[in-house]
């Protein structure tokens, strides 16, 4: 029988999409979620790796950080590295005893498809030709198919969160004229590799060099994830596998006898480095949240975490509809967002501004940069600025209660 109705109709089985659909679930809220792709592409896409204290906080308080838990790496700071020396920023110390947790974002998309399977709550996968329809009425439309040859079904939904990342057609789906678009593109990307070798260092390396920038991530024992600076129009063919590690040698270079572990390369890729915001994030009774309405550069570890922290917003809002029909904290959707958007857009602009290497740049810029991760290191103010950003800032808990 096709889905005639729901609560809230979801697009999109990303982080975004997920988490809403598990924090409503929580809160007796119906909803179904429909993902173009199929669930084992989801399942093994590979892209964030950083998870905020908050965000592993809401997934354990929740009952879907089990396996984070268990697996997640706990890390209590980072080092900056340049000039050859690393310089340790102390997040323990300096953001009131909050840590991250390294797990990758394709792990979590698995716990929370588990956690939807488990609770029998409906999760599409592979639908085509979706689309939103009559949200600016209280009967918001999707249609949508099962697969290319099925008929169009529509589900009729009191709300739609549109979760369908930056790529998706919810926010094209806004008429002309309601969205402002603020961004700016970077003139260089990151060549990304996940490589069958232990990591190098117990905590993440942001290394500024004169090469290029470079990151030194993990995944756990065995695996290590690794970033280096490249052109945004890379061609990933010029990028033999020794290359790649002749570069991440040198960019990581320490003055102090810390050798970098090679191993294979089990896959390598490119991302763009791009800061792209919407306002509103909302029209009618469609909700962007995530990728959808806003990206930020991979520098800062924030993409995924500000989409948790986005859905947040919305699934109390919207469990204040469901509980006393008022709409004052959907109204206020946006404006409760866009406050962190734009301050984890700020810090994601600073942490790449200060290690990456522009072209355009002059000595006196470098010498400014240099300055720049001097004073971070050498500052407890300076310091404890970046650690509190870095691990998450708190939420403004006056707008949450525990699901
Ligand atoms: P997502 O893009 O994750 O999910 C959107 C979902 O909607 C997808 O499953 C998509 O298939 C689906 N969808 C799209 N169109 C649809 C349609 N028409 N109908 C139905 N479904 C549709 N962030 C970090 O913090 N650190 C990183 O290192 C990092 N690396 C990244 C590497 C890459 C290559 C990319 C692209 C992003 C990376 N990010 C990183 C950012 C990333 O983690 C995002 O911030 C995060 O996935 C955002 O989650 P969502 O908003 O749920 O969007
Ligand atoms: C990752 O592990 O993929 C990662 C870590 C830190 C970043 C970006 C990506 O800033």
């Amino acid at each position: 029988m096709p889905l005639s109705r729901t609560q809230v109709g979801i697009v999109g089985a990303g982080p975004a999409g997920l988490v809403l659909a598990h924090l409503l679930h929580l809160q007796g809220i119906e909803s179904v979620v429909l993902e173009s792709r199929s669930r084992q592409y989801c399942e093994e896409r590979v892209r964030a790796g950083v998870l905020e204290q908050g965000t592993v906080d809401l997934l354990t308080e929740t009952g879907v950080g089990e396996r984070l838990k268990r697996e997640g790496l706990v890390h209590d700071g980072i080092e900056l590295r340049f000039s050859g020396r690393g310089h340790r920023i102390d997040f323990k110390d300096l953001a009131g005893g909050s840590g991250i947790t390294i797990y990758a974002q394709h792990e979590l998309i698995k716990d929370l498809i588990k956690a939807r399977l488990d609770a029998a709550a409906p999760v599409l996968f592979e639908v085509e030709d979706v689309s939103v329809h009559d949200f600016n009425t209280a009967e918001p439309i999707i249609r949508f198919r099962k697969h290319k040859e099925a008929n169009f079904e529509e589900l009729a939904c009191d709300f739609i969160a549109g979760c369908d990342g930056f790529h998706g057609i919810c926010r094209p789906s806004i008429p002309q004229g309601v969205l402002t678009t603020y961004d700016r593109t970077y003139p260089f990307a990151w060549l990304g590799i996940l490589a069958e070798a232990p990591p190098s260092s117990n905590e993440l390396i942001y290394a500024y060099h004169q090469r290029g920038f470079a990151l030194l991530s993990m995944r756990s024992p065995s695996i290590s994830r690794l970033y280096l600076q490249c052109t945004p129009d890379e061609d990933l063919a010029n990028w033999p596998d020794e290359k790649i590690w002749q570069e991440l040698h040198l960019r990581l270079h320490s003055d102090h006898g810390w050798k970098l572990t090679e191993g294979p390369i089990l896959q390598k890729g490119i991302t763009g480095m791009r800061s792209v915001v919407v306002e509103p994030m909302q029209c009618g009774r469609l909700f962007l949240a995530g990728d959808a309405a806003h990206i930020v550069p991979p520098t800062g570890a924030k993409g995924l975490n500000l989409a948790v922290a986005d859905v947040r917003v919305l699934a109390r809002a919207l469990r204040e509809f469901y509980t006393s029909g008022t709409t004052a904290l959907l109204d206020d959707y946006s404006k409760t967002c866009l406050r962190r958007v734009w301050k984890v857009q700020r810090f994601s602009w600073w942490m790449t501004s200060m290690l990456h290497r522009f072209a355009d740049d002059n000595p006196f810029d470098q010498r400014r940069q240099l300055a720049e991760l001097d004073y971070v290191t050498s500052s407890r103010a300076a310091a404890t600025s970046l650690a509190e950003n870095y691990v998450g800032l708190p939420f403004d808990e006056s707008l949450f209660s525990k699901p």
